[in-house]
């Protein structure tokens, strides 16, 4: 019932209420990870009625809102890790790309298991990614998030420009995002692809270790 309820207040995007919603769902002893699943499948529908031209941008806009509200509550149920002992990661949403949710939450896992993030945002420029490091030069894992077919070029670019530079044997790259798949992140040369946030964790502590 309240999972149901979750799920209606994000689609609806109703971010007053989705905070209570949410602790309501903990309070029942509902685990975490599930009500986040719930909210994620509740974007899926989200993104789907925008497809079907049934809802459009501005709405898109608000169940995102209502999303962002919801995963604070959910975040300190998430996340608990020691932030920094495993090190530094640089993390941004690329170029043309406006996403930030998954990215937000793969951010929030990274540091649960133990990374220290930069968070560049989104939009992040090529050289933004490359400057960053080049001020960082004792970060891990470079990770690059695209949510558009239409960012993927931007994506690659990014991998390209970092497979590029002289420091690319020190760092680890990975990349994710809905449009991408493990076979495209090979193309590109990135190290590593993960489909989800809790993936993501894990493999960077695999590719540090
Ligand atoms: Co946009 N949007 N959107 N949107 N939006 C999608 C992505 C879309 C699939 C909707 C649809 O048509 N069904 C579609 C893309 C179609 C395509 O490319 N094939 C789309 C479109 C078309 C657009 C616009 C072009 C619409 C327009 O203006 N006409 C426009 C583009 C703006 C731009 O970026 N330049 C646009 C705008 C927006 C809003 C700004 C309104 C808003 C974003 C707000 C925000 O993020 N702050 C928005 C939203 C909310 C969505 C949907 C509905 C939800 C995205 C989301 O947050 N999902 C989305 C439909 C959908 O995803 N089902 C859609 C939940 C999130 C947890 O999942 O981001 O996939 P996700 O992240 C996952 C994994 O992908 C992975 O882990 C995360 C957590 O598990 N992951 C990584 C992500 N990054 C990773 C990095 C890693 C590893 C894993 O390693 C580094």
């Amino acid at each position: 019932m309240s999972l149901q309820n979750v799920n209606d207040l994000i689609t609806r995007g109703k971010a007053k209420l989705i905070p209570g919603a949410v602790q309501e769902a903990l309070d029942e002893g509902i685990a975490a990870p599930e009500i986040l699943d719930t909210m994620i499948a509740a974007m899926d529908v989200v993104g789907e009625k925008f497809k079907n031209n049934e809802i459009f941008v501005p709405e898109m806009l608000i169940s995102a809102k209502a999303m962002k509200k919801g995963v604070e509550v959910l975040k300190p149920h998430l996340a608990s890790g020691a932030v920094g002992s495993m090190g530094k990661m640089i993390m941004g949403t690329v170029a043309g790309d406006l996403h930030d949710i998954g990215k937000n939450l793969v951010i929030m896992m990274i540091e649960s298991a133990g990374f220290e993030v930069i968070d560049l945002g989104v939009d992040v420029p090529v050289e933004k990614f490359l400057s960053t490091y080049e001020e960082n030069p004792d970060t891990k894992i470079i990770g690059c998030s695209a949510l558009l077919t239409t960012t993927m070029p931007a994506l690659e670019q990014t991998v390209a420009a970092i497979n590029a530079a002289p420091w690319r044997s020190k760092v680890k790259v990975m990349v994710g995002g809905a449009p991408i798949t493990q076979e495209f992140a090979d193309k590109i040369g990135a190290d590593a692809y993960t489909p989800d946030a809790a993936s993501a964790a894990k493999r960077a502590k695999e590719l540090v270790a």
